[in-house]
C-alpha cells in the first residue's frame, strides 16, 4: 500500500497503576470522532474496573502502511481447560517450543496481574521481554477486508469485535518470520476463549483455556532470535493493514486440527 492517509488511535486505560484495558486501530481522518467515542465508552465500562487514568492518542501515519493477508482462523472443539491447555501445549510443541518455554509462558500469563503488553519468550524459556511487553500499534484492515472479514465470521457464528481485533494484531505479529507462536489469554473475567497462532495451523481459537471469573491473561511471542530490537521496531511502528482475508474454517476436533496442519 502506497502514502498513508491513516491516523493511529490509541487507547490505554488503568487503575492505580494496574491495566484496565486498551485499544488500537488505524483509521481515516473522518472516522477519528467515531472511533474516539467507541474507546472512551469502552476505557469507562469494562468489565475489570473503573479505569483512574485513561489515555488516548492520535498519531497521523507518515511511514507507508504495508498490505497484509489475515492468518487463516479455526476454532478447536476443547469443553474443558484441561483439554485446551493440552492442545494449546500440542500445537506449540509441534511447532518447535519447549515444553519449559509453554510452562514459562502460562505462568507469566496466568498467575499475575496483567501487564499492558506482550512478553517475548526465546523457543527455549529465556525471557527476552518482561513486564511490561510490548503493545502491538499501528494494526488495521481496509473497509473492502473488513466486510469480506465480516461475511466469512457470520457463516461460522463468530462476528463480533473482539475476534476481529485479535486476529488483526495475531496476523501482523506472525508476519514477522522470527515469531514461531503466539499464545494468548484474554484478561477479561467473562471471555474464557483463547488462541495460538503458529505455522501450518494459522490462528486456533481454543475455548475454556481459563475458567470463567478468572481476571488474569495476557500474551506471549515465542521467537527464534537473541536480538528483538528489530521485531519491537516492526510491531509499535510499522504501519499494517490487512487488506486481504484467508480462509475461516468452523469447529474441529482437536485430533483433526493436529492431522490437518496446513
Ligand atoms: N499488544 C500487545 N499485547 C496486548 C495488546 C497489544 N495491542 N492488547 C492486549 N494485549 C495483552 C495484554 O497483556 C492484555 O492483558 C492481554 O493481551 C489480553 O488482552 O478469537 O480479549 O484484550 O475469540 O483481554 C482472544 C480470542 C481474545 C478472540 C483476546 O485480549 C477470539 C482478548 P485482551
Ligand atoms: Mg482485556
Amino acid at each position: 500500500m502506497s502514502r498513508s492517509r491513516y491516523y493511529s488511535v490509541r487507547m490505554r486505560a488503568s487503575a492505580n497503576g494496574k491495566h484496565i484495558s486498551g485499544a488500537e486501530g488505524l483509521c481515516k481522518k473522518e472516522d477519528i470522532k467515531g472511533i474516539l467515542h467507541e474507546y472512551a465508552a469502552r476505557a469507562l465500562s469494562h468489565e475489570r474496573g473503573k479505569p483512574d487514568a485513561v489515555r488516548i492518542s492520535i498519531d497521523k501515519i507518515v511511514l507507508p502502511v504495508k498490505g497484509i493477508s489475515s492468518l487463516p482462523l479455526c476454532t478447536v472443539r476443547t469443553l474443558n481447560t484441561a483439554s485446551a491447555r493440552k492442545t494449546a501445549c500440542d500445537i506449540l510443541r509441534s511447532s518447535g517450543i519447549s515444553a519449559k518455554a509453554i510452562d514459562a509462558a502460562f505462568s507469566l500469563i496466568t498467575e499475575r496481574e496483567p501487564s499492558a503488553g506482550a512478553f517475548i519468550l526465546d523457543t527455549g524459556g529465556k525471557i527476552l521481554l518482561n513486564e511490561p511487553g510490548v503493545r502491538v500499534t499501528k494494526i488495521g484492515i481496509t473497509e473492502n477486508a473488513s466486510s469480506v472479514l465480516k461475511e466469512k465470521l457470520s457463516l461460522i457464528g463468530i462476528n463480533n469485535q473482539r475476534v476481529k481485533e485479535a486476529l488483526i494484531l495475531a496476523s501482523k505479529v506472525k508476519r514477522r518470520k522470527e515469531v514461531v507462536a503466539e499464545l494468548c489469554v484474554s484478561d477479561d473475567p467473562g471471555y474464557t476463549t483463547g488462541y495460538v497462532t503458529a505455522d501450518g495451523f494459522g490462528y486456533v481459537r481454543i475455548p475454556h483455556i481459563k475458567r470463567r471469573s478468572f481476571a488474569f491473561g495476557g500474551r506471549v511471542f515465542f521467537v527464534n532470535v537473541k536480538d528483538i530490537s528489530g521485531l519491537l521496531e516492526y510491531l509499535k511502528n510499522q504501519p499494517v493493514m490487512i487488506s486481504r482475508i484467508s480462509e475461516c474454517r468452523g469447529v474441529l476436533p482437536p485430533r483433526d486440527l493436529m492431522n490437518s496442519k496446513l
